[in-house]
């Protein structure tokens, strides 16, 4: 590839809760995951939210806490991709599942997070977003409109469609490479990114992971292991000789 051709060559990278497991953040599936120790349906449904708002606060506010910790920090793998925008002639952009900010405290500039950010509120009655680093109370006040009853943590639910989905879409059609990283391929719309990519893009598709994710047949190429080694190795590859 020469160096003209790169500068068209455009990356999608869709990552998921495995690229932050090595910097401290549960995942959701895996055996000691999230999952394992609540609901899905308590705290990550409309439904849940309005049946006892207090509990979904409280577990939205415990991970802000755990998020601010300071042992809790980029890792390898955020640190290649971050990385690889910075030297990759064309445009890199990263879609993320995740609602942590690791990928721009690693540097990445260009990231979508497509289920919400952790240190962002909104209000469900006038609809504008804060930066949010502390607790959200029951009945907080908004600070634009002043009602009581809105406020609630900037993450997509289940049922709840996902933000910048016509971005997301309008760039896969027109990627020469979508990678996915530490994601289990259990939740859609992500889920069928690789499959879109495919019917839209003459695309190169790789998943790198811990394990086969549940998409696993439909990447052209798969790279097993920790984030923090087999994003770091990738990288270096695509830099030095593409893919
Ligand atoms: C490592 C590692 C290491 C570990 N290194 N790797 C039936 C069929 C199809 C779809 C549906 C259906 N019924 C309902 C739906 C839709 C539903 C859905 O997908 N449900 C499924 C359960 C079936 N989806 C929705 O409702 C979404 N909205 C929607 O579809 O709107 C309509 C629409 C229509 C048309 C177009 C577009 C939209 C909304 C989904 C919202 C998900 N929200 C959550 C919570 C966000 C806030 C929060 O963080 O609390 O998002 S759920 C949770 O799952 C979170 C994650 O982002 C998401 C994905 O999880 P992820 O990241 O994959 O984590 P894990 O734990 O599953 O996997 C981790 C992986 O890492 C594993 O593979 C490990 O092996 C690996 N790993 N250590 C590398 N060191």
């Amino acid at each position: 590839m020469s160096n003209t051709d790169r500068s068209k060559q455009s990356i999608v990278i869709l990552t998921g809760a495995g690229i932050s497991k090595e910097s401290g953040l549960d995942t959701f599936r895996d055996a000691d995951g999230i999952w394992s120790k609540v609901r899905l349906e308590d705290v990550a449904t409309p439904e849940g939210f309005e049946r006892n708002p207090r509990m979904v606060q409280d577990f939205y506010n415990s991970r802000r806490h755990q998020l601010a910790e300071s042992d809790i920090l980029p890792n390898a793998g955020h640190e290649a991709l971050a990385r690889l925008e910075k030297e990759w002639p064309g445009d890199v952009l990263i879609v993320t599942q995740n609602i942590d900010n690791l990928h721009e405290r690693a540097g990445s500039r260009n990231v979508l997070h497509m289920h919400g950010e952790l240190l962002k509120v909104r209000c469900g009655r006038c609809s504008n977003q804060f930066q949010w680093v502390t607790d959200l109370h029951v009945e907080e006040a908004c600070p634009a409109c002043g009602e009581t009853d809105g406020m609630r943590p900037h993450v997509v639910w289940f049922g709840e469609m996902p933000l910048e989905m016509d971005r997301i879409y309008a760039t896969l059609e027109r990627c020469a490479l979508f990678m996915s990283i530490g994601t289990s391929g259990n939740v859609y719309p992500a889920a069928g990114f690789v499959s879109h990519v495919r019917q839209c893009a003459d695309a190169h598709t790789i998943e790198l992971n811990l394990e086969p994710s549940e998409g696993a047949t439909f990447f052209a190429q798969a790279l097993y292991g920790p984030a923090t080694e087999v994003v770091p190795t990738y990288v270096e590859k695509i830099l030095d000789a593409g893919w």
